[in-house]
């Protein structure tokens, strides 16, 4: 019998709110129940117009909603060069602090200075990225975020292949006997959430297709997300 069974979904694979998907006419109100629910992290998408299209929230919007939550921040920089801003987040310990290896042209001079500022750390990789890239930085790593869209946007399509990288990564970590979280960001949707928890995802970033729906209210969103993820931790 599978031991991990009886634990509460939250104790094995947590949620990470996308705040970029947020009912901005609401947001105060949704940040409660956020905290209320117990929500493991606020997702932050940081771009820059130029690694990815668009543009998202500032330091200044992200650090007030920071100052206001009791929730721990999970920042994800979609930006060239990402070290230029490392000292505009007010980053406290418990944070996990993620940049797109594919945005850095010196990974692991980059890795050392974000763990000097007391964060976890985080590499991305998008959807196209091989694994072979972690070769030489996997061991100062805390956190593999695995697009399953290209950065950018809400409400993409998962891009399919996504799901076997995130078995690979596992299968990797547990051979290396490390201690890493896999994050899984995009299309976090009821229909692909038991794949992603089954393939091996500790942290799913909930979004438009998962959390922050149009249609439903927070708080079913965040208990049909739960369930999903229980239906994921059964198939493991
Ligand atoms: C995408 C970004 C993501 C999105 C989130 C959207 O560039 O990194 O964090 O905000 O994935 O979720 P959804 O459910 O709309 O794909
Ligand atoms: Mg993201």
């Amino acid at each position: 019998m599978n031991s991990k069974k009886n634990l509460h979904p939250v104790q094995n694979v947590e949620i990470s709110a996308s705040i970029m998907c947020i009912d901005w006419l609401h947001a105060a109100r949704q940040l409660e129940i956020l905290e209320d629910e117990k929500i493991d992290y606020l997702h932050w998408d940081v771009i820059d117009g130029r690694f990815a299209p668009d543009f998202t929230m500032g330091s200044s919007i992200i650090n007030k909603f920071r100052e206001n939550s009791h929730i721990r921040s999970d920042y994800h920089l979609m930006v060239e060069e990402p070290a230029n801003i490392f000292d505009s987040f007010n980053v406290a310990p418990g944070d996990i602090f993620t940049i797109h290896q594919e945005g850095s042209r010196n990974l692991h001079r980059d890795l050392v200075s974000l763990r000097r500022k007391g964060a976890r750390v985080g590499v991305a990789l998008n959807p196209g990225t091989s694994l072979e890239v972690l070769d030489y930085i996997i061991e100062d790593i805390d956190v593999i975020l695995v697009m399953t869209v290209n950065p950018g946007f809400m409400g993409q399509a998962l891009v399919p292949q996504a799901i076997g990288k995130i078995e690979k990564i596992k299968e990797r970590i547990t051979d290396l006997k490390l201690d890493i979280k896999i994050s899984v960001d995009g299309n976090v949707s009821y229909e692909n959430i038991p794949e992603m928890v089954a393939s091996g995802a500790d942290i799913l970033v909930g979004g438009s297709s998962g959390l922050f729906l149009k249609d439903m209210d927070l708080r079913d969103s965040i208990k049909r997300l739960r369930e999903c993820i229980q239906i994921g931790i059964d198939k493991r």
